[in-house]
């Protein structure tokens, strides 16, 4: 496959051009090595969840239907399936679970680094959870906000806080099917219990705690991570900044924050300020410090701060492949392992900084939540120090770079319309909007990069549909200029002069992968508003270009919470004509909304607006 095949950004081409030409490999050339892929594995069909196996199902021939416990295709593959969305969860409630520490450790003691950036959002939670304020100190009131959230993670049974915030006739569907998440932390551990050898058989009763485990993540854990890191680092409003690998400085020292929780870079960006630092960088010959972002964690500090971003995910070793950057700072989740054999070319240090993810070859500095601001000026120090080593002979950065517009919080959104959702309901009544579709997910290597991405939120937002987007597929965007209020012009006649009116662009950004939670809070209330079911609304969401068990835990609580969701490709569960049956059509009479599959994205937007319109049709628009 040609280097332009790869991808559609310009500037991930042109460093794959230099990775060729330097002989250094990268993450198509390991999927290339990795042809063909194991057949069974596709299909969901291969278990070794015990010693008796490994197992497979024999698809077509005569082999073997039954693995040696007795287990089916279907136990087997909706058993895979259970344990991706597990896994999903886990990662995403983890995260939520360090920012719940750090809030309260900022409740605990006040006075360490992290403060509380937004106290209107935290009594807003206040409120929301019957907390007493009148004549507390902020501290008292956060300690009791933060006793609750330890509490949605335990096992004390009750519904979790934030489930209430959908429609009502939503939370009641839930509870008819059994599917009330318990407690965060307790539905992972169901799922690993139940997906072991000889316990729950059923693939409709496994999926049936796939759908809570997912509900537990998005009305759960993503939720806490997206609120409560309003509250310590501030709630998003509008910025501006600059996206791709064209923000990496040719004179400044470059240092590259990658991975997920904003504990970590947002230190690093105000760290970053210390005049200290700075004259220390001159000393060494550079004119500055550029802090950048990658992938989440990037999305965290770009949504609060306009902080450049760098890239989305398979952009992580050309970053490094342009040879200007002192440092690649790593924290958890999304981060290739790959990293410090690519880094090794080039004098670019990996940092790895969490005691949950450590990498061989990398530079370890823990990081000290207790001691943020030190560490992070220590971590920053190394790349500092590191500057003076850069060849400047091989630096090749892209000039490729693009503005962007963001910081689309609920609460942006609503002040944006002026403190009300109606001018937005009256403009999808009249139909100038047809209807919102979220875009979200990764980059996958197997697709061209950024490709699905962008040819989906063009047809899209041609065709009237607002788009609002989280993760890789908002970084994609940026690069391709479609997060600029001008990219109006590409929007149909009725969403570019709503774009125009309000001075947004058609393709919103929301946030981080957690801050879909933010997507599930303008659904509910849109829904709410109109005294209907969120799969009533026209509303619709894809993964065009995923590659996460993020994504499966994300896809899942989108389309068990109401909303229709398309996939470019599907999860490992075609082996099981009946799981995929329920996936894709039987959840319908289930929880009121399907998987999609489509590989063509044009194809995806065509399904997408016939839902919606089918959508409208139903409620009289
Ligand atoms: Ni959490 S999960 S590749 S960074 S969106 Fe990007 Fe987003 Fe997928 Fe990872
Ligand atoms: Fe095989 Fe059953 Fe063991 Fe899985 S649990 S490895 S199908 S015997």
């Amino acid at each position: 496959m040609k280097n332009h095949e790869k991808s559609i950004d310009p500037a991930s081409q042109k460093m794959l051009d230099k990775a060729y030409a330097e002989g250094i490999q990268t993450v198509w050339d390991r999927l290339e090595a990795q042809q063909p892929h194991c057949g069974f594995g596709e299909l969901g069909l291969c278990c070794r969840h015990c010693n008796m196996g490994p197992c497979r199902i024999d698809p077509f021939g005569n082999g073997p239907k039954l693995g040696v416990c007795g287990a089916n295709a279907d136990t087997i593959a909706s058993r895979q399936l259970v344990r991706m969305i597990a896994a999903g969860a886990a990662a995403h409630s983890d995260h939520g679970r360090d920012i719940v520490l750090a809030f309260r450790a900022a409740a605990e003691h006040g006075e360490g680094d992290y403060k509380f950036k937004d106290e209107k959002k935290l009594l807003a939670l206040a409120s929301e959870f019957n907390i007493p304020t009148e004549g507390r100190t902020i501290q008292e009131i956060a300690l009791d906000v933060s006793d609750i959230a330890l509490d949605e993670y335990g096992m004390r049974g009750q519904k979790l806080q934030f489930t209430k915030r959908a429609p009502k006739v939503r939370q009641d569907l839930w509870t008819s099917l059994g599917v009330d998440p318990r407690g965060i932390d307790r539905e992972v551990v169901e799922c690993m219990h139940r997906t072991t050898m000889g316990v729950d058989t059923d693939y409709v009763n496994l999926t049936l705690q796939g759908i809570r485990t997912s509900l537990s993540d998005g009305w759960g854990g993503s939720m806490w991570a997206t609120e409560l890191s309003d509250v310590l680092f501030g709630t998003p409003e509008v910025v501006k900044g600059w996206s791709n690998l064209g923000v990496l400085s040719d004179k400044e020292v470059n240092i590259v924050v990658h991975g997920h929780e904003p504990t970590l870079s947002d230190i690093i960006v105000f760290a970053a300020r210390d005049p200290e630092l700075l004259k220390k960088a001159k000393e060494k010959g550079a004119e500055g410090i550029n802090i950048c972002g990658m992938c989440c964690t990037g999305n965290e500090i770009l949504m609060r701060h306009g902080v450049p971003i760098a890239g989305n995910f398979l952009q992580q070793e050309l970053a490094i492949i342009t040879g200007a950057v002192e440092a690649m700072i790593v924290d958890v989740q999304c981060i290739m392992p790959s990293l410090p054999t690519v880094a090794n070319c080039f004098h670019t240090k990996v940092i790895s900084t969490s005691p949950k993810a450590v990498f061989p070859g990398a530079t370890h500095v823990p990081f000290d939540e207790k001691n943020a601001m030190e560490t992070a000026k220590q971590i920053i120090s190394i790349a500092i120090d590191n500057y003076p080593n850069r060849n400047q002979g091989r630096v090749n950065i892209p000039s490729d770079r693009m503005g962007y517009m963001a910081g689309f919080s609920v609460e942006t959104i609503l002040g944006a319309l002026g403190g009300t959702l109606d001018p937005l309901l009256d403009a999808i009544k009249s139909g100038s909007i047809r209807g919102i579709a979220g875009i979200v997910g990764c980059n996958n290597p197997k697709v061209r990069q950024d490709h699905n991405h962008i040819a989906l939120a063009k047809e899209l937002i041609k065709n009237n549909v607002l788009v609002v987007e989280t993760g890789c597929a908002a970084i994609a965007s940026a690069k391709a200029g479609l997060l600029l209020p001008e990219a109006a012009d590409m929007a149909g006649e009725g969403l570019a002069a709503v774009c125009r009116a309000l001075g947004v662009p058609p393709v919103l950004h929301m946030g981080s992968c957690v801050d879909n939670s933010r997507v599930l809070v303008v659904a509910a209330a849109i829904a709410n508003a109109l005294g209907v079911d969120i799969s009533d609304l026209p509303l619709a969401a894809a993964a065009p270009e995923w590659m996460s068990e993020k994504a499966v835990a994300i896809g899942t609580y989108a389309v068990s919470s109401g909303i229709y969701t398309v996939l470019n490709s599907p999860p490992p569960v075609l082996g099981s004509s009946n799981l995929t049956n329920l996936l894709t059509a039987g959840a319908e009479g289930v929880v009121g909304a399907v998987f999609a599959v489509e590989a063509d994205p044009v194809k995806q937007a065509g399904l997408i607006i016939e839902h919606i319109e089918k959508k409208r049709t139903a409620l009289g628009l």
